[in-house]
């Protein structure tokens, strides 16, 4: 799954599809084409930031960021595309333009947005988060963060296929970096097999991430070589999609993970 950013703050590329204030959609098509082109099976277009700290965005705002954008990629471009999205008027419309999955890192919580997601009926990507991206990271604490992430994930799920979507269009992901501690974020990872053993497919987001910041000192721009190695770590351990800002890398780093798996003896 590659990142498209729509919105002027993201965390890692600050705005670089904009134009004299505006989203500018033939560089963010050019963009997406590239991403597909480097073996992009998925898209993911938000148009609100949720890194640590960022600001809430108004629906209007939202919206408008990432509605012409879904409409023009799903006109021309061959891509599962998902829209990371908590808002349900962004939902409905999404869906109508052509959106093939509804991210949500606020897992549905919203009023209407279980609904919205229902009603489209498309697959969704449930994710954990403690708190709101304005105050997550304020001193974040579990008793068993892999247990309190797993219950969350399971009870989001057994509400959504009772308001009418089933498991199979159902993916959980426990939120890297969202209300989590450097140790809380590097338990879920080990960890990982007890979220895969829920028994539906994994979403990880670990690209670029803080994370790797206060590992290993690195600045946002040299997260690469940590980023791709994340990415295989979490493919091991049971995720079905990663998602990334270096789809190439990313797509070459999993060539030779899945190119040993398919070489080990069948007994
Ligand atoms: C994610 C994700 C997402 N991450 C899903 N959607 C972001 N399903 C946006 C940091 O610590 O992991 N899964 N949508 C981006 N959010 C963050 C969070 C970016 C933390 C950076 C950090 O640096």
């Amino acid at each position: 799954m590659g990142i498209l950013n729509t919105t002027p703050d993201s965390f890692s590329d600050g705005g670089s599809l904009y134009r004299a204030g505006r989203l500018d959609l033939d560089n963010a098509l050019r963009r997406a084409a590239a991403m597909v082109a480097a073996g992009a099976a998925l898209l993911d277009i938000g148009g609100e930031s949720t890194r640590p700290g960022a600001a809430p965005v108004g629906e209007a705002e939202e919206l408008d960021r990432v509605v012409p954008l879904v409409e023009r990629i799903a006109a021309e471009l061959d891509v599962i595309i998902s829209v990371d999205t908590s808002t349900p008027a962004v939902i409905r419309e999404s869906a109508a333009c052509g959106a093939g999955l509804v991210n949500d890192v606020r897992a549905l919580q919203r009023p209407g947005a279980l609904e919205a997601a229902a009603a489209s009926g498309l697959p969704v990507c449930l994710m954990h988060m403690r708190g709101e991206p304005g105050n997550m990271q304020l001193d974040p604490q579990y008793a068993d963060v892999v247990a309190d992430v797993a219950d969350f994930l399971e009870s989001r799920a057994a509400l959504c296929a009772a308001a009418g979507i089933p498991r199979e269009k159902i993916v959980l992901d426990p939120g890297f970096g969202f209300g989590k501690s450097l140790q809380h974020n590097l338990e879920l990872l080990r960890e990982l097999p007890r979220l895969a053993a829920l028994g539906l497919p994994l979403l990880v987001g670990l690209s670029r991430k803080s994370v790797i910041g206060k590992l290993i000192g690195r600045e946002v721009h040299e997260r690469l070589p940590a980023s791709l190695s994340l990415a295989v770590l979490a493919a091991e351990r049971g995720a079905s999609i990663i998602r990334c800002h270096d789809v190439a890398e990313t797509c070459d780093a999993l060539a030779m993970y899945t190119a040993l798996l398919e070489q080990e003896p069948r007994r």
